[in-house]
C-alpha cells in the first residue's frame, strides 16, 4: 500500500492531528442506498510505541508517515517522523519556511528599538524574515513613505497593510503561499484580524490580549497550523519571539542585513574574529549605518548571554561532582576542599588521589 503522508497541525495529548498531502475519497453508502462520497484530508493520530520508546517527540510542522488509517474513524498511527529543517522555540513549531513579523504604523506607534530587536531575534532562528507594517489606514502618506525607505535600508522593504481597507492584504497573501509562515508581533497590532482576514472561516478573536503570568510574562498557548486557501500553511504564536536576545556573539552580524551584505563580496575584517567593535583595526562592518549602534548594544548584550551560560555550566559541573559520592567521577581540584567535608568517603577518595 502507498505510504500516507502528511503535516501535523496540532498536537493534543497523546494525539496529533495530521493534514494528509494527498486526501482520500471514501465511499459510503447512505441510507437509502445511494452512493455518496466524502473527502477526507485529515487524520487523528497516535503515535507507534517505538517512536516513544526511542523518546522521537513529535511537534507542529513536522512531516509524518501514517499506517493504517482507518478512514471510517479518521484515525491513523504515526510511523515515522523525517528529519526537520529547523525547529522554533516558545512555542514549538518545526519546518518553518518564514517568520512574518507584524507591527503597526500607529496605535501603537512604530518603534525602532522595539522594531529592530524583534528583527535580530527573528534572524537569529536563520529563517527567512518578512515584515508587514498594518494600520496604513491611521497614518499620512509621508509618514508610511519615511518608514518605508527607512526600513528598506535596515535590508527590510516592507508591506504596508491595513485590514480595515484591505490595502496591501492580496500582495501580503501572495508571499505566503507555500510553506509555513509563523506570525509574530507584540499584542494590539492586528494578527488576529489579519489571520482573519487570511482564513475567513476561522474568526479568530479580534482586540483579545493573550493572558498573562504574575510575571508580565506571555503564556504560551498552544500552537496550531491553519491552512491557508490558496496553499501554504499559517501559525499564530503569541509566546513567539521574547525580547532576551540568545545569540552567541560571534554570529551577531549574521543577524544584520546592513552587516551581512558589508561582508558579502568575499571581503573579511582584518581578524577572522573582528566582534566589528569601534576600535577593531580594519573592520569593515564598522561604518554609518543607521542600526549600528543597535549592534553594539546587543553585542554587550550577547556577551553577557554568554558569560551568563558559561557560569551556569560551571555550576552544573560542580553539581555533579557533589552527587558522584561513589567516588567514580572524578572531581576538580577546585572543589576538592568543600567536597572533603562532605562524606567520609570522599574523604578517603581524595587521599587516594592525593597519593598517586
Ligand atoms: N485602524 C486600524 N485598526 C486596526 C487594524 N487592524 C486591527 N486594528 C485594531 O487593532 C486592535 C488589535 O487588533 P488584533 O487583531 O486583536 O491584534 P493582535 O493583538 O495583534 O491580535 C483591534 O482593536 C483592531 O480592531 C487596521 O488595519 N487599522
Ligand atoms: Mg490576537
Ligand atoms: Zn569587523
Amino acid at each position: 500500500m502507498l505510504a500516507l503522508t502528511g503535516t501535523v497541525l496540532a498536537v493534543q495529548a497523546n494525539f496529533y492531528r495530521v493534514m494528509l498531502d494527498h486526501a482520500f475519497r471514501l465511499e459510503l453508502l447512505d441510507e437509502l442506498g445511494q452512493n455518496t462520497s466524502q473527502i477526507i484530508d485529515e487524520l487523528l493520530c497516535t503515535r507507534r510505541a517505538r517512536l516513544k520508546k526511542i523518546g522521537q517527540q513529535i511537534c507542529v510542522g513536522d512531516r509524518v508517515t501514517i499506517e493504517e488509517p482507518d478512514w471510517h474513524g479518521k484515525r491513523g498511527a504515526i510511523s515515522e517522523v523525517a528529519a526537520r529543517r529547523n525547529l522554533l522555540d516558545r512555542p514549538t513549531v518545526a519546518n518553518v519556511d518564514r517568520i512574518l513579523l507584524v507591527f503597526a504604523l500607529a496605535e501603537p506607534s512604530l518603534d525602532p528599538h522595539q522594531l529592530s530587536r524583534f528583527l535580530v531575534k527573528a534572524e537569529s532562528t536563520q529563517v527567512e524574515v518578512l515584515l508587514c507594517l498594518n494600520k496604513r489606514d491611521l497614518v499620512s502618506d509621508e509618514l508610511w513613505q519615511t518608514w518605508r525607505d527607512r526600513l528598506k535600508s535596515w535590508g527590510y522593504p516592507p508591506v504596508a497593510i491595513s485590514t480595515y481597507t484591505h490595502e496591501g492584504i492580496n500582495e501580503l497573501a501572495q508571499h505566503l503561499q507555500t510553506g509555513v509562515t509563523v506570525v509574530a508581533g507584540l499584542s494590539g497590532v492586528g494578527k488576529s484580524s489579519l489571520i482573519n482576514l487570511l482564513i475567513p472561516n476561522l474568526q479568530v478573536r479580534v482586540g483579545e490580549v493573550s493572558q498573562r503570568l504574575g510575571h508580565g510574562r506571555h503564556t504560551t498557548r498552544h500552537v496550531e497550523l491553519f491552512a491557508l486557501p490558496a496553499g501554504g500553511y499559517l501559525a499564530d504564536t503569541p509566546g513567539f519571539m521574547q525580547p532576551n536576545l540568545t545569540v552567541i556573539p560571534q554570529e551577531l552580524a549574521d543577524c544584520f542585513p546592513e552587516a551581512k551584505q558589508r561582508l558579502s563580496a568575499g571581503d573579511v575584517c582584518h581578524f577572522n574574529n573582528c566582534l566589528h567593535r569601534r576600535d577593531e583595526p580594519n573592520c569593515l562592518v564598522r561604518g554609518d549605518w543607521e542600526r549600528y549602534e543597535h549592534y553594539l548594544a546587543y553585542l554587550e548584550e550577547a556577551i553577557a548571554y554568554q558569560q551568563k551560560l558559561k557560569n551556569t555550566a560551571t555550576a552544573d559541573s560542580s553539581l555533579k561532582v557533589k552527587d558522584a559520592s561513589d567516588g567514580k567521577q572524578q572531581e576538580p581540584r577546585l572543589l576538592k576542599k568543600r567536597y572533603r567535608r562532605e562524606s567520609r568517603r570522599s574523604e578517603h577518595q581524595n587521599l587516594d588521589e592525593e597519593l598517586d
